[in-house]
């Protein structure tokens, strides 16, 4: 079968809830991915930063391998050997005293604001039903219905009310903004460090140690959403390091499973995550064997290959270097680490179409929202390899100042 096969029986049968660039990939290794035709492409977008270890890591394979010839599921009715060394092997690395394990982003988000309520009802007197949380305009947390009721992205709201109550939305980078916010009810106030789906907006330096302040100030938890930029990305472990400061509730996703298999967590101290007890939450899969191998595994590998300095170090030396390309079409080049985003004037008829030009030559890149093409290459990318992309965009930017 070709690619227009692939493609129709995907239209026929696939519920129409994306619209992918029309390359179908059946072969990935490292940095790289091959179309059903052969054809080779340099992935930019690592799977929205959950390949940040490359495609099929050699280690991660191994262990998901010998990890699913042992035990794949246990439930948490009983206990597993690898989970326990996944909870103390992550809190070591990061500093947090507990681990709630989940699969998918939105659902860690989900885990974060319950027990954030559950907090502010224990810890802070509130009664029952009256937490309040507040996040940012222009957020992207996950696509339940609890979470898209503080979205304000319209596409991922219509038709799907009713929404769930208990969250105000105040503009992002506004420290003043959340303090305003505030009241006795808020339990917490939770954040994406760098939007991704917005666009790579990247705040002020400052705003996430006033945000560490205010909250303290309040006695409001501080959540850091670091699904996407977490885990090295942005060329720190969290991107919250840049400002000093420690979250109380981190939330991870995306490459904690090495882009091998779903696995998310919350993170927090006990204070926080103390909260719980026996059914009150939980899930299926979450903490489950194969998942927890995969995750030691590619904690294992984002510290053995030094991936958080190496994204620091090339996505330095790419941003200068897309700095030097010249066209009408660029407004803004800017970039934390590996996750940048070329912002392209209104005029210059939506990134779309770039990421297909992209695309043909030979790099598979995403637009978010119109305008903007966002580079996201896994982390063990090489100058060498940055070069080669670099030539492919510079190329599709010139043939665009002459048509
Ligand atoms: C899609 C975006 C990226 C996330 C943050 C939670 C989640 C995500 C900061 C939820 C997920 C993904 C989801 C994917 C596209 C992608 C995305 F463009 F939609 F916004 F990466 F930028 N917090 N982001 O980025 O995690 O439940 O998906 O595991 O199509 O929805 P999930």
């Amino acid at each position: 079968m070709n690619a227009k096969n692939y493609i129709a029986i995907e239209d026929k049968y696939g519920a129409h809830n994306y619209h992918p660039l029309d390359v179908v990939i059946d072969k990935a290794k490292g940095i790289w991915v091959w179309d059903v035709e052969g054809r080779r492409y340099l992935d930019f977008l690592s799977s929205y930063s959950a390949v940040n270890q490359g495609h099929c890591h050699p280690r991660i394979v191994k262990a998901l391998k010998a990890q699913a010839g042992r035990v794949t599921l246990t439930s948490r009715a009983f206990r597993n050997d690898q989970w326990p060394l996944l909870a103390k092997e992550i809190c070591t690395l990061t500093g947090y005293d507990m681990i709630l394990p989940m699969n998918s982003g939105a659902e860690a988000v989900e885990t974060a604001i319950k027990t954030a309520r559950k907090w502010a009802c224990q810890k802070k007197g509130l009664a029952q039903d009256t937490a309040e949380i507040i996040a940012c305009r222009n957020n992207f947390h996950g696509r339940t219905v609890s979470i898209i009721s503080f979205s304000t992205e319209p596409l991922y709201r219509r038709d799907f009310g009713p929404f769930t109550p208990g969250f105000k939305v105040i503009p992002f980078g506004d420290a003043e903004a959340l303090e305003r916010a505030i009241t006795p009810r808020t339990a917490a106030f939770l954040v994406e460090p760098c939007q991704a789906e917005a666009g790579i907006l990247i705040p002020a330096p400052g705003y996430l140690k006033k945000v560490r302040e205010i909250c303290d100030k309040h006695g409001v938890l501080f959540i850091a959403d670091e699904i996407q930029t977490g885990l090295g990305r942005t060329g720190k472990l969290f991107a919250y390091e840049y400002e000093g400061i420690k979250p109380d509730m981190v939330i991870v996703g995306k490459s904690l499973g090495g882009g091998c298999y779903p696995i998310s967590a919350v993170l927090a101290d006990e204070p926080v995550l103390g909260v719980y007890k026996p059914g009150e939450h939980g899930s299926t899969f979450g903490g489950n064997p194969l998942a927890c191998a995969v995750a030691r595994e590619s904690l294992r590998v984002i510290r053995d290959e030094k991936l958080v300095q190496n994204a620091a170090r090339q996505g330095k030396y790419f941003i200068k270097k897309l700095k030097t390309i010249r066209s009408r079409h660029i407004k803004e080049i800017r970039g934390m680490g590996l996750l940048i985003g070329v912002e392209l004037f209104p005029e210059a008829g939506g990134a779309r179409r770039f990421c297909e030009a992209l695309k043909d030559a030979g790099l598979l890149c995403k637009e978010t929202h119109d305008n903007v093409i966002r580079f996201a290459p896994p982390l063990i990318i090489t100058p060498k390899d940055l070069d080669w992309a670099f030539d492919r965009i510079k190329g599709v930017f010139a043939a665009e100042e002459y048509s």
